[in-house]
């Protein structure tokens, strides 16, 4: 079977994708789309994935789009190792907490990682004409992108709800962990509950914001520095994917940003 993966090197919805890929030891060819030049705005690819948006895997050339969507299908098409468990139940419990991910960690992320993590720099770049002509464009994103200021970026109570929505996305993997008795996620068992949130905790470490569970939730620090030592967790993250690696000038880092914007951080940069 041929796969092939459109992503952008960055995007926290493509490294789910690729870290299966490499959990799975498939062979894909990686077709990367570079954000700031919008290709994935453009004719040919909205006909492949109509939403605008990365990852797209082309499976012997018929499209497959939506990672959480992706994970599963290539969980199915390479059931060796296993990232489900075998348990229907196990199995519905691990779907809901995809849809979680997908509707509350994924759109709370994007704030902070525009706001700090250097992809607003983009967007200042641009006239106010090219830039509402930018947001007018995406097919399933223009809201996200009216809620934001050219100059400023997003406004304090937008802020306010991400940081509430990462919050309980931390306790929830930390009273997870704490149930099901780890290592991971789903206990015993590695499995795409993992792969799914760890680029989003990843990126908000990129970008400064570790405290968000380093001060209440060490199982849930723990539990990334394990993950990040998987040798195929490492080959998605290749060099040049961290926020931090493409917009050095920012100087991002762990605890660069804690005081900006949060005002529930208790810890003072
Ligand atoms: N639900 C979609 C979300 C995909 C998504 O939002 N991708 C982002 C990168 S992580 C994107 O393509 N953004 C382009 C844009 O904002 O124009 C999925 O999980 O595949």
């Amino acid at each position: 079977m041929k796969l092939e993966l459109y992503n952008f090197s960055q995007s926290t919805c493509s490294l789910k994708v690729r870290i299966t890929l490499e959990e799975k030891g498939l062979e894909w060819e990686d077709k990367l789309l570079v954000s700031k030049n919008h290709d994935h705005l453009s004719d040919w690819y909205l006909k492949l994935n109509p939403n605008g948006v990365v990852p797209t895997l082309m499976s012997d050339g018929r499209p497959i789009i939506e990672s959480s969507v992706i994970m599963q299908y290539l969980d199915q098409i390479a059931p060796e190792p296993a990232l489900m468990p075998a348990d229907p139940y196990d199995q519905a419990t691990l779907r809901a907490w995809l849809v979680y991910v997908d509707l509350v960690t994924t759109p709370a992320s994007r704030f902070p990682s525009f706001q700090f993590g250097g992809l607003r720099i983009k967007f200042q770049a641009m006239s106010q004409e090219e830039f509402d002509e930018k947001t007018r464009k995406r097919p399933v994103k223009s809201g996200f992108y009216k809620t934001m200021s050219k100059e400023n970026g997003f406004p304090p109570e937008v802020m306010e709800a991400a940081f509430r929505d990462l919050r309980s996305t931390v306790a929830r993997m930390d009273a997870m962990l704490e149930a099901n008795g780890g290592p991971w996620l789903m206990g015993d068992q590695y499995t795409l509950a993992d792969i799914a949130v760890a680029p989003l905790i990843d990126r908000n470490e990129d970008i400064g914001l570790e405290y968000l569970w380093e001060e209440k939730h060490p199982r849930v620090a723990e539990w990334l520095a394990r993950i990040q030592a998987r040798p195929a967790y490492q080959r998605a993250y290749y060099h040049g994917c961290r926020l931090s690696e493409i917009y050095p000038e920012l100087g991002l880092g762990r605890g660069v940003h804690r005081h900006v914007l949060d005002p529930n951080a208790s810890v003072s940069a």
